[in-house]
């Protein structure tokens, strides 16, 4: 399928597209009516061309019709579900019939293949293991393509490091930015990576640059291979490098691209940044018709030495929504407010600080306390701080740092409050 010729692949798209719009528009109430407002109908779309005429779909459409509103199959053919941040407190949920399923790890074998790893390896998956798509969906792939997984998780540094040693691990899997942080905390138990049979290294689920992957690259002697992916569309496996690493090859075949100017919403050609929108072409359990990933990048015009026909994203760096990922996990200011103002004594005025030490994300959030809480006991404003951040736990999966400071000491702005203070320096 990567290297299918380029006529042959856009045929197969286009059929692919037609069959999906058509079980999107019978099956999925809201797909129905916003055809049905614009007069269209699945027939119309007779060439991939087309597709532009199809409306958008956006995250909070997600989030309105949480959970199952965008179903396609009945829940009994629903055989997995998983979530990630909506804008607020709900997470959106995506689900899977088993077919869903094999097609995600056929993608997923073919993300590993392409970098290089094969059947002999022994792949340390420290993606998360959960709700999050990264862990499972990793997990499968891998075993799909013969390797040996290791379904560690996140977390527990010095334990990754002992079994990376122990199992002469020969492939990881995590974010880049807590690849950084292992082989920090490596050096410092003694166990410096270069020393070790790892050799390859799939990193995704967060921004990160060339300037990362070349101290990566430098400092734990392994080659860092860029993924891409999202839960609305599939997990991870939506993109991926090849041995050339020059951008992640979209699986086409799987999801079909366009590039949109974010503000007017004009699909445009290729080679110019914009944001990426993406049509699943065989989700059967929730397909989704020009998702607006709200990810800003390039569909590359050339075709990459390595003869895939699948055409390459440039590395995404930025969004044009203010989610933020932090530690991979994916972070609204929006989830933040409703946290804290769910709380009593504290005022709508608060700031996210994002800083990044020893490889490692930290976030604080500062909060501004009512006049009467600011003078009120210390024990009280204690009690204040834990709640709030049970509550910022609660609702994003985040541990924060919680600040209580006294009323008018945040920086008040003319126009859009700023939120987020972002230190991070990738
Ligand atoms: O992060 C899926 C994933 C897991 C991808 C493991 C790769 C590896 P979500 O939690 O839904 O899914 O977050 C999706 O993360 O829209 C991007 O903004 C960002 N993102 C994912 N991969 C990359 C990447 C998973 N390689 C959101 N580079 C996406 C930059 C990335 N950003």
């Amino acid at each position: 399928m990567d290297f299918l010729p380029l006529a042959r692949l856009r045929e197969l798209q286009l059929r692919r597209m037609q069959a999906i719009v058509q079980r999107a528009y019978e099956r999925v109430a809201l797909f129905r009516q916003r055809m049905d407002e614009r007069g269209l109908t699945p027939a119309r779309v007779r060439s991939l061309e087309d597709v532009a005429l199809l409306p958008f779909t956006v995250k909070t459409d997600l989030r309105d019709a949480y959970p199952f509103g965008l179903f396609a199959s009945p829940l009994e053919e629903v055989v997995r579900f998983h979530a990630s941040s909506g804008t607020t407190g709900k997470p959106i949920v995506v689900g899977y019939t088993q077919e869903d399923l094999n097609d995600w790890s056929q993608v997923m074998l073919r993300s590993f293949a392409a970098c290089g790893v094969h059947r002999r390896d022994i792949v340390q998956n420290a993606y998360g293991y959960g709700l999050f798509t990264g862990g499972l969906g990793a997990h499968y792939g891998a075993e799909a393509l013969g390797a040996s997984v290791i379904p560690i998780s996140g977390g527990n540094t010095e334990r990754q490091i002992m079994v990376l040693k122990d199992f002469a691990v020969t492939v990881i899997c995590c974010t880049p930015s807590y690849f950084l942080h292992l082989i920090e905390r490596a050096a410092e138990v003694g166990v410096p990576l270069k020393d070790l049979p790892l050799r390859t290294g799939v990193f995704g689920a967060e921004p990160w640059t060339e300037s990362m992957r070349q101290r990566i690259e430098a400092e734990s002697g392994i080659k860092a291979y860029d993924i891409y992916g999202l839960s609305e569309i599939i997990g991870p496996g939506v993109a991926m490098e090849c041995r050339h690493q020059k951008g992640p090859h979209l699986f086409e075949d799987m999801f079909y691209p366009e590039i949109i100017d974010p503000e007017s919403g004009a699909v445009l050609p290729d080679g110019t940044e914009g944001e990426l929108v993406l049509t699943t072409l065989c989700k059967r359990a929730m397909p989704m018709i020009r998702y607006r990933t709200r990810d800003i990048t390039t569909l590359e015009p050339e075709l990459c030495a390595c003869g895939r026909t699948l055409r390459r994203i440039r590395r995404i760096g930025r969004r044009s929504d203010d989610m933020l990922i932090i530690r991979g996990v994916n972070l609204f200011p929006s989830q933040i407010e409703a946290a804290l103002l769910a709380a009593e004594g504290t005022l709508p005025h608060y700031q996210i600080i994002v800083d990044r030490q020893r490889g490692l994300d930290t976030l604080e959030v500062q909060v501004e306390v009512t006049s009467e809480f600011f003078s009120d006991t210390v024990g009280a404003l204690e009690k204040l701080q834990k709640q709030l951040g049970h509550s910022i736990e609660s609702v994003t999966g985040l541990r924060a740092d919680v600040r209580l400071v006294a009323p008018r000491t945040l920086q008040r702005s003319e126009g859009k409050a700023r939120r987020v203070v972002d230190k991070r320096k990738l």
